[in-house]
């Protein structure tokens, strides 16, 4: 057999400091999701999440809670993994920064830029934003309440001076433009490609300068190697870390050869300069190759209004889950807005998929189908006779739906991927109506038997596939149609790999309850 293909995925590592939130859920949840439909896929896949745990924003954060920075940053990556858990992630790796692997990792990638005279010592004078730990240009800030300044990302700036290493990002403008044309892929959605683009040459906020690589004036991060005076700057500390996770600095370790360089980073429409910009700046700066894809996703609002800890809406996906149960949450942040876009999180909005698309659609096409196998077909899988038209039809294009999603899948067109699949749901159901088991259960026994053999296929197809969205109640549904665990994976779609007529089958229960919401319930916010 062939070697799999290795797949490599990652999302942002989380600002240790923060509570989980839905922004956090997502941005993993999308991951989370290719890399089970590339497993099923036949892929060898690396996923990798953690935690961003270094730099003044988390030194600020301890001494808020009165402990040393290191005790508290292994108190709190916790709640990370604890949201993986809680989600069903299926990460293979998490990573926090303040590992000693990662320190040698970054260490190693500074004095490669230093030896090639990538960095140089100088002063930097400028506004920086610790919230976003990040610098800005006079240009890009607005005036906010009070004479305060503030970020594009209405984060507040200071001025800050002192001695500080560069990287000469200046250099690189070319050689980033001429990436960019040759991979039209590499940054995705195509707005945010042009937003890159538009930034590197330099329109609207001046011509791309050197970038500030080291701090001076706290010491929660890696020390620049040689001059311990200096901590590195979080980004260069951050990005490292998919580099670290693959093995970096050994670079002909079969862990880096197989999946260096990434697949997809995934990232929030927020953080794409960082992974857009500088990432492939230093990584060309230091001879190794640039990741294949940068995927920038929207941003949630709540009901309407922006997502801040200051006006108290945070949504908390450990309570989303406790009210809704996982599967449902995992498939309507995915299913409500199209990945890329921004959207708005409503529970009005949650309820009405779960009632229709889960519970109307799927559940009661699976409920109603299994039902009457259960109660006609002495709870056996039917034996079907010559297969119609009207059967052929559904059966094939359920059947083709794998080579759609793959498309979609590759785009991280979530949405579009999950409307496929509704089609055939619709087109499932609509068959139901349309052939009418329950009349020929008087008629013509036979021909009632292969319709609802044509439907459990259909279903089947659609629970392999649905997977990666819905890990747990769909194998509950493959369960119920008594699909053996080693033959849910995508090489088992297909006429090949029928439901076998005979099979014994467990007595059906409903997979999507309705969901009714209580009188007067209170809900979190
Ligand atoms: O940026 N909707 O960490 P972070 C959707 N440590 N996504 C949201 C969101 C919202 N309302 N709010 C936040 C960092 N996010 C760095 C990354 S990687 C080398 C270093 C997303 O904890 C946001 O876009 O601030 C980002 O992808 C992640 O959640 C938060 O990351």
């Amino acid at each position: 057999m062939a070697e799999p293909k290795p797949f490599y995925i990652t999302t942002p590592i989380y600002y240790v400091n923060d509570a989980p939130h839905i922004g956090h859920a997502y941005t993993t949840l999308a991951c989370d999701v290719l890399a089970r439909f590339k497993r099923l896929d036949g892929y060898k896949v690396k996923f990798l999440t953690g935690t961003d745990e270094h730099g003044q924003k988390v030194e600020k954060a301890a001494a808020d809670a009165g402990v040393p920075p290191q005790e508290f940053v292994d108190k709190v990556s916790a709640n990370f993994r604890h949201l993986a858990e809680v989600m069903g992630f299926t990460n293979t790796d998490f990573i926090r920064t303040t590992d000693p692997d990662h320190n040698k990792a970054v260490e190693e990638l500074w004095r490669v830029l230093k030896e090639k005279d990538e960095i140089y010592l100088g002063n930097y004078a400028g506004w920086y934003s610790v919230r976003d730990e990040a610098f800005y240009g006079e240009g890009e800030l607005t005036d906010g309440e009070g004479g305060k300044k503030l970020a594009p990302t209405g984060a507040e700036v200071e001025w800050v001076e002192e001695p500080s290493y560069f990287f000469r990002l200046s250099n690189w403008r070319e050689r980033l433009l001429e990436h960019y044309e040759k991979h039209p892929d590499f940054v995705q959605p195509q707005s945010r490609m042009n937003e890159v683009k538009s930034f590197v040459k330099g329109e609207g906020e001046g011509a791309l300068r050197d970038l500030s690589v080291s701090r001076t004036s706290f010491k929660w991060g890696v020390p620049v190697p040689d001059d311990p005076d200096h901590v590195m700057y979080v980004w260069i500390d951050a990005l490292t870390n998919y580099l670290t996770a693959t093995g970096y600095p050994d670079m002909e370790g079969a862990e880096f050869k197989a999946f260096w360089p990434a697949d997809l980073h995934m990232v929030g429409k927020d953080i794409l300069r960082f992974h857009t910009v500088y990432w492939p700046a230093f990584l060309m700066a230091a001879g190794i190759e640039v990741p294949k894809r940068v995927f920038a996703h929207g941003w949630w609002t709540n009901e309407g209004e922006k997502i801040s800890k200051s006006i108290g809406n945070v949504i908390d996906p450990f309570e989303l889950i406790e009210t809704y149960s996982l599967d449902p949450v995992r498939f309507f942040l995915l299913r409500e807005v199209p990945f890329g876009k921004d959207g708005d999180f409503s529970h009005g909005a949650l309820i009405g998929r779960m009632n229709s698309e889960l519970a109307n659609d799927l559940g009661n096409l699976a409920q109603r189908a299994l039902s009457m196998i259960h109660k006609n077909c002495d709870a056996k899988m039917p034996e079907h006779g010559e297969f119609t038209d009207a059967d052929n039809n559904l059966l094939d294009t359920a059947a083709n739906l794998i080579t759609m999603l793959r498309a979609e899948m590759d785009n991280q067109a979530f949405h579009d991927a999950l409307e496929a699949i509704w089609v055939v749901i619709r087109m499932a159901n609509k068959y139901v109506d349309d052939q009418a088991p329950w009349a020929l259960k008087k008629t013509d026994p036979p021909r009632m038997a292969t319709v609802l053999y044509t439907l459990a296929e259909t279903i089947r197809h659609i629970a392999i596939l649905l997977q990666p969205f819905m890990p747990g109640s769909m194998a509950q549904m493959l369960d119920q149609l008594a699909v053996p665990e080693d033959a849910r994976d995508f090489a088992h779609l297909g006429v090949d790999h029928a439901l076998k007529p005979g099979t014994p089958l467990p007595k059906p229960e409903g997979v999507f309850p309705r969901f009714v919401e209580e009188e007067g319930e209170e809900r979190a916010k």
